[in-house]
C-alpha cells in the first residue's frame, strides 16, 4: 500500500529517539574527555542531501556552543575543492553524517580528510556495518533508525538528536535534558496530525515556501526536501529575512508560507509572514509560543521548554507529516519517490 512505510517511520520517531539518546548518553563521558583533551582549532560537518542539512544544522549549533571556527560542507565540495575546504589546520574534528554510510562523496571527503588533515574522525550514521563507520575512528550509530522508505524521516530527526547533543555536550550543557524529546515527539505527532493534513491535502496549494533562521534554516531545508522528494511538489526554502530579497515574488494565493519562528528574532520573522498574508499566502507559523499577530492563521505552539540547542528537532514532525500526506493527495508513493535512489553511488568520482 502506498506510503505505509512512510507514515510508520515519521510516527515511530519517539521511540527512535529513546534510542539515539540512550546511545548518546552511553558515550558521552568518552566524547567529552575526546572534547576536553584534544582542543581542537577547527570542526568541519559534512553530509550529501538530508544530511548536508544536518551538517548545517551542526555547525550552526556549534558555532553558538564552542571557541573553534566550525564549517559545514556538502561532501561534493570537500571532493572537488580539497585545496579550499581542508586547508591546514593544526588538530580537527572531520564529523561525516550519513544514514547508509555508502554515499560515495561522504566516503570520499572522509579518505581526503584523512590524508590531508591532522586530527580525529567521526561518523553519525544508521548502519554500523557501513564503510564511513568502519573508517571513522568514531562513531555515533542508531541501526534501530533505518528506513523501509527511500526519503529520510525518522534517521534525519534521530542523527539530528546526535547532533543536538554532540553541540550540548561540546558548549558544557547537561544533554540529560533530551531525554525529554520522546514525550514531546509524541504530543507532536497526535496533535498536529489532522492540521497538516488539511493543509497537505488542500488542493489550493499549490506552492510550498519554508522559512528559517539561524537553527532552523537547515530545518527550513529539509523540510522542502521532504515536500520534493515525496509528493513531487513545488517547495523552496529561505533565509527568513532573504525571502524579501527577490523569491517573494512567487507568492500568490495558491502558495503556504511556513515560518519556522526562532523566538529572539520572532517580532522580525512575524513581519515577514505578515507581508506574506498581505500578498495573498497562506501562512502556518511553528513557534514555541502562540502568536497574537497571526492568531488568524495556522499557528503549531510547539511548547518544548528545553534550551535552545535541544529543540530544533520539534519542528519537524508537522512538516514531514505535511509532506506525506501532499504525497498521498498528488497520487505519489513517498515509500518509493520517483527517480531516487536511497543511496547514490558515483562511478569515477575519483
Ligand atoms: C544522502 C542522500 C539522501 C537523499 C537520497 C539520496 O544519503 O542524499 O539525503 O534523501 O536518499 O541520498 P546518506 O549519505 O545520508 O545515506
Amino acid at each position: 500500500m502506498r506510503g505505509v512505510h512512510t507514515l510508520a517511520e515519521i510516527q515511530s520517531q519517539p521511540q527512535i529517539w529513546r534510542d539515539a539518546t540512550r546511545i548518546f548518553e552511553e558515550q558521552s563521558d568518552a566524547l567529552s574527555k575526546l572534547w576536553q583533551t584534544q582542543h581542537f582549532d577547527r570542526v568541519i560537518f559534512t553530509g550529501c542531501g538530508s544530511t548536508h542539512y544536518l551538517s548545517q544544522l551542526g555547525a550552526s549549533l556549534f558555532r553558538g556552543a564552542v571557541d573553534a571556527p566550525v564549517w559545514a560542507f556538502p561532501a561534493s565540495e570537500i571532493v572537488l575543492f580539497p585545496d579550499s575546504t581542508l586547508n591546514a589546520y593544526a588538530n580537527s574534528l572531520l564529523i561525516t553524517i550519513s544514514r547508509s554510510g555508502s554515499t560515495t562523496e561522504t566516503l570520499e571527503a572522509l579518505r581526503l580528510f584523512k590524508s590531508r588533515c591532522c586530527g580525529t574522525t567521526l561518523a553519525i550514521s544508521c548502519y554500523n556495518d557501513s564503510p564511513l563507520v568502519e573508517s571513522a575512528e568514531l562513531s555515533l550509530v542508531i541501526n534501530s533508525a533505518r528506513e523501509e522508505s527511500i526519503a529520510q524521516t525518522r534517521s534525519f530527526s534521530a542523527m539530528a538528536i546526535m547532533v543536538q547533543a554532540l553541540a550540548g555536550l561540546f558548549g558544557g550543557e547537561d544533554t540529560r535534558v533530551l531525554a525529554q524529546l520522546p514525550a514531546i515527539g509524541e504530543r507532536l505527532l497526535n496533535d498536529h496530525d489532522a492540521l497538516a493534513r488539511q493543509l497537505g491535502e488542500d488542493p489550493t496549494i499549490e506552492r510550498f515556501f519554508f522559512l528559517g533562521s539561524q537553527h532552523l534554516y537547515p530545518l527550513a531545508c529539509e523540510a522542502m526536501l521532504k515536500m520534493k522528494e515525496m509528493s513531487l511538489a513545488y517547495s523552496e526554502a529561505f533565509h527568513t529575512l532573504e525571502f524579501r530579497h527577490g523569491p517573494m515574488s512567487m507568492v500568490n494565493e495558491q502558495t503556504l508560507v511556513t515560518g519556522l519562528i526562532t523566538e529572539s528574532s520572532a517580532q522580525h520573522e512575524i513581519a515577514v509572514l505578515e507581508q506574506m498574508k498581505a500578498q495573498g499566502a497562506r501562512i502556518l507559523a511553528i513557534s514555541e509560543h502562540p502568536i497574537d499577530a497571526l492568531a488568524d492563521d495556522e499557528i503549531v505552539a510547539l511548547e518544548i521548554g528545553l534550551p535552545l540547542w535541544a529543540r530544533p528537532i520539534a519542528y519537524l514532525p508537522v512538516l514531514q507529516l505535511l509532506a506525506y500526506y501532499r504525497a498521498m493527495a498528488n497520487k505519489q508513493n513517498p515509500d518509493r519517490p520517483a527517480n531516487l535512489d536511497a543511496v547514490v553511488v558515483v562511478d569515477n568520482l575519483v
